[in-house]
């Protein structure tokens, strides 16, 4: 595919940056902030959160990656490779979000006994490649967790062996963070809930709460580790009753100082994740984010640059919040290359996210100070017309990552030397 010239993207550059300083924004500022913002991008899309620990084990938790589009990670080094791929493809330094079930050994390991030496290979790659790194434990595909429940389920056995991982999971989240200079975000997600109407809503949840306080029990050095808890609406097999709701992990984040993680596919489809950036940062310290992309009964599709996705990242500014909001992507689609998702998503997620950090704020502040909502709503409106897409080509040219649609070139090309090759 035809890329522009160095001239060209330049020539371009210097007209955008014109006209975005005529409403008081400016293109460097704002390219300069892009640049020290990282994305975490989710391990799981490169082989349909598949994992290491059994290969013949499927995917349970009301979770499903539809599609067997050729090519798929079978081993850590094959996943890292893509994920170099995908990285080289992407501006800016970005971190990965890993998952328990990627972990490293010669032999099968209990959920209950992983330890940091399993995940030496992801830190050294991490140290190598300047990521950071966030975890999960890995409550679903297991046999424990087959009746659909586990940290709240009704046999204290069961119970204890899901705690006893996540106790392991956020040791070795503090490993990495220790090791990288960054804090890990330990992310727990888990799938309890119930196909049909239950008789006892509480119950279920008294058991989390009190196997959350038995995972939290010791306090880690939040520069090591941070810990955020994921609700959901429902799931596949948890239609009518999810243990982890909103309401749940709302007040459990409040009340115990943790994250709350906010999965944009987990909620009705017409109520947004933007507008609960600003309420619930005003009661928490911090936010995680998984940007995802729902489609009818599925949360989990390619993230694309939708009024969704924009209203995210022009909360996360405008707000001031970029220090306190952590932004993760959780998609899997199997049906398309895998490592051109990973790259769109991602690309997307920055591309909304330039977009907001070149809105003339204080301008549409000042007009919304006066009551002047209809110039507000007009300059809303035109800046969606303004030359953007210089701006993100050359900030695409300043970090040595291909213009425009190219990136499919390099994409194309590994596929046929690479992923090709694989079984
Ligand atoms: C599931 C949650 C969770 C998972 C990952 C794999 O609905 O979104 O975040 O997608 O843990
Ligand atoms: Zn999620």
């Amino acid at each position: 595919m035809m890329t522009p010239s160095d001239a060209q993207l330049q020539q371009a550059y210097q007209l955008a940056k014109e006209r975005y300083a005529a409403i008081g924004v400016d293109t460097d500022v704002a390219l300069a902030q892009l640049s020290t913002i990282p994305i975490s991008l989710h391990c799981w899309q490169g082989d349909d959160v598949g994992g290491f620990e059994d290969p013949n084990r499927g995917l349970g938790g009301g979770l499903m990656a539809t599609g067997n589009y050729p090519g798929k990670a079978h081993t850590a080094d094959e996943l890292r490779s893509d994920l170099d791929m995908a990285y080289g493809l992407i501006p800016g330094q970005h971190r990965l979000n890993l998952h328990a079930i990627y972990l490293e050994a010669p032999h099968k390991v209990e959920r209950t006994d992983i330890r940091p030496e399993h995940f030496a290979g992801w830190v050294d790659w991490a140290k190598a490649n300047g990521h950071g790194l966030d975890f999960n434990p890995t409550l679903f595909s297991h046999p424990l967790a087959d009746d659909g429940f586990t940290l709240s389920h009704a046999d204290p056995g069961i119970r204890q062996f899901w705690i006893d991982h996540c106790i392991a999971t956020r040791q070795i989240g503090a490993y990495f963070g220790r090791e990288l200079g960054t804090a890990c975000v330990t992310n727990i997600w888990i799938p309890d809930g119930y196909k049909d109407t239950p008789a006892d809503r509480l119950a279920p949840r008294e058991r989390l709460k009190s196997a959350l306080d038995a995972i939290l029990t010791e306090k880690l050095n939040p520069q090591h580790n941070l810990d955020a808890v994921e609700s959901k609406l429902f799931g596949i097999g948890s239609e009518s009753y999810v243990v982890g709701s909103h309401e749940f992990y709302l007040g459990y984040a409040i009340t115990n100082r943790t994250l709350l993680c906010l999965d944009s596919g987990h909620f009705h489809p017409t109520e947004t994740i933007a507008d609960k950036i600003s309420s619930t940062l005003l009661y928490l310290d911090e936010l995680l984010l998984h940007v995802s992309r729902g489609v009818r009964w599925d949360s989990d599709h390619v993230v694309t640059w939708n009024d969704e996705l924009g209203a995210i990242m022009q909360e996360i500014v405008r707000g001031d919040f970029l220090k306190r909001v952590h932004i993760g992507l959780d998609f899997f689609d199997a049906s398309i290359n895998r490592i051109a998702a990973w790259v769109i998503g991602t690309r997307n997620a920055l591309r909304a996210l330039l977009a907001a950090l070149l809105e003339p704020r204080l301008l549409l502040r000042s007009y919304e100070h006066d009551g002047n909502f209809a110039t507000r709503l007009a300059l809303m409106e035109e800046i969606k017309g303004l030359p953007f897409g210089a701006v993100w080509d050359f900030y695409c040219h300043q970090h040595n990552v291909p213009v425009g649609v190219a990136f499919m070139d390099d994409i194309a090309a590994y596929e046929k030397m690479i992923l090709a090759q694989r079984r």
